[in-house]
Parts: structure tokens; C-alpha cells; sequence
């Protein structure tokens, strides 16, 4: 079994109060190598913490191994953060091993897990046991429609506190709220601040993160990590700004 490393990493950056910040790469967005290379210098300037790699629907054939590729290419960790196990694939440093407890489908929930894991035994990655938590901010997502789930209502922060407190007692290590990516809002500061003050491990909050502000009112408001896809993929500068105002 792997070391915790990026786990005690989260765990630290939590205990000093460093806020940590994650890009998210879909592969479909990623056109070819200088692409990626792109991708990569960008998030280096920016000082990016972490990858994280997948989507909710992968679906074109990758023209070349992405992860490795991107591993050589920079030092910042690379995340699996997988819909499925036809998304699992060597050479990342970790793997968010989510179990989508927002739903109440079996497959989400530990089936998925079941088919993946004797494959991980001996991948190498380090498992990150993650609660993932599928939030409802205006539109259906990608990641509500393929998983068969009803995400929690925005404005019912109780339920996710609840539901990470359940996640934490049943021994995951992180929490992932997501508003799902591209998201038209993102998960409140009210809903992360609740699931803040009732759990104890480090939370991951994305969807639908667009601005410095956004990112600020997360972390303020207890998310450890903040997570950006979607606008990156549409303004790559703008991650630089994102991260102005990271705690260091
Ligand atoms: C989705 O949290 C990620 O799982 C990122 O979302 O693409 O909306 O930034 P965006």
C-alpha cells in the first residue's frame, strides 16, 4: 500500500491553515501534447497544488498517455478523479477514491469501488478514501445525469453536514463537495462553512468557480482545497489570479 503523502499534505496545508488549489484536466478538452504542455506551464506559473484528471463522460480514445505525459512534463501531482473504472489508468501519483454518498445509487455508492480495487492493490497510486457530495445549484450537471443521483438542494446545508459527518464516521479521509463541473453556481460558503464546523477531515469544494472572489468566500468559509475546471479551460490566465490570494 502506498504512503499517505498527498493525504499528509492536505492534512498539513489544513492544520497551518494553507489553502491548496486543484486543477481539474478532462482529457476530452486536452487537443494534443503542446496542449497539455500549455496546461501544464500554466498551472506552474500559477502555482496549481494539485491535478485532478477525469470528467463525469470521457469518451474520445486519449491520443497519447496524458498522465504520464503530464508527470514528465511538471511536478505537480496528479490526481485520479475517475467516474468509472474504465477511467482508471497507471502512472498518477493518487486516485480520489469516491463514493458518491450524496446518492443512493449502489454502483456510485461502493460497486464501481469493488470492480476497481483489486486493480489499485497493486497500482502504486496512493487511495484517497473521499466522501463525494453532489450539490444542486441551478442546472442539472453532467455528473448528477450520469451517476443517476439527486444531488442535495443548495439550500439545505444541514443535509451535507449530516451527510459528511456520516462519510467521516464511516473512515473517509476527505470530503469533495461539488456543484458538478460548469456548474451556474458554485456550492455555497453557508453549505461548506456547515460541513466545516460538523467534520474534521479536509474538504474539497468545486463547480462552477469562475472568480478570485468565489474562491476566497470558499476558502474562508473552510474549504481546503478549491478545485477549477471549466474556466481555466476557457481563459488559462485566469488561474494566476485565482491563486492570488492563496495563504501561503
Ligand atoms: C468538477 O469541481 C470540478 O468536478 C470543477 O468544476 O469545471 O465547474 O470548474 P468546474
Amino acid at each position: 500500500m502506498a504512503i499517505h503523502t498527498i493525504l499528509q499534505q492536505i492534512i498539513s496545508a489544513k492544520e497551518s491553515g494553507k489553502k491548496l488549489f486543484a486543477q481539474l484536466i478532462d482529457p476530452d478538452k486536452i487537443e494534443g501534447y503542446d496542449h497539455l504542455y500549455e496546461v501544464a506551464r500554466n498551472a506552474v506559473d500559477a502555482k496549481v497544488d494539485f491535478f485532478f484528471f477525469g470528467g463525469s463522460l470521457v469518451w474520445k480514445p486519449e491520443p497519447f498517455d496524458m498522465v504520464s505525459t503530464l508527470r514528465n512534463m511538471c511536478n505537480i501531482p496528479v490526481v485520479l478523479f475517475p467516474s468509472s473504472p474504465m477511467q482508471l489508468r497507471k502512472g498518477a501519483d493518487a486516485i480520489l477514491f469516491i463514493s458518491l454518498i450524496s446518492g443512493r445509487n449502489a454502483e456510485y455508492l461502493i460497486g464501481h469501488h469493488i470492480t476497481a480495487a483489486p486493480y489499485l492493490k497493486n497500482s502504486g497510486m496512493e487511495i484517497l478514501p473521499t466522501g463525494y457530495i453532489l450539490v444542486h445549484t441551478g442546472q442539472t450537471t453532467t455528473a448528477q445525469y450520469i451517476s443517476n443521483t439527486s444531488p442535495i438542494p443548495a439550500n439545505k446545508p444541514e443535509i451535507a453536514a449530516a451527510t459528511a459527518l456520516a462519510g467521516e464516521m464511516l473512515g473517509m479521509k476527505l470530503m469533495y463537495l461539488d456543484a458538478g463541473s460548469g456548474a451556474v453556481d458554485t456550492v455555497s460558503p453557508r453549505m461548506v462553512k456547515a460541513v466545516h464546523d460538523m467534520t474534521s477531515v479536509p474538504i474539497i469544494v468545486g463547480g462552477g468557480v469562475r472568480t478570485p472572489l468565489q474562491v476566497r468566500a470558499l476558502h474562508d468559509a473552510g474549504a481546503d482545497v478549491v478545485v477549477i475546471g471549466t474556466v481555466a479551460e476557457e481563459n488559462p490566465h485566469i488561474l494566476s489570479a485565482l491563486c492570488t490570494h492563496k495563504v501561503n
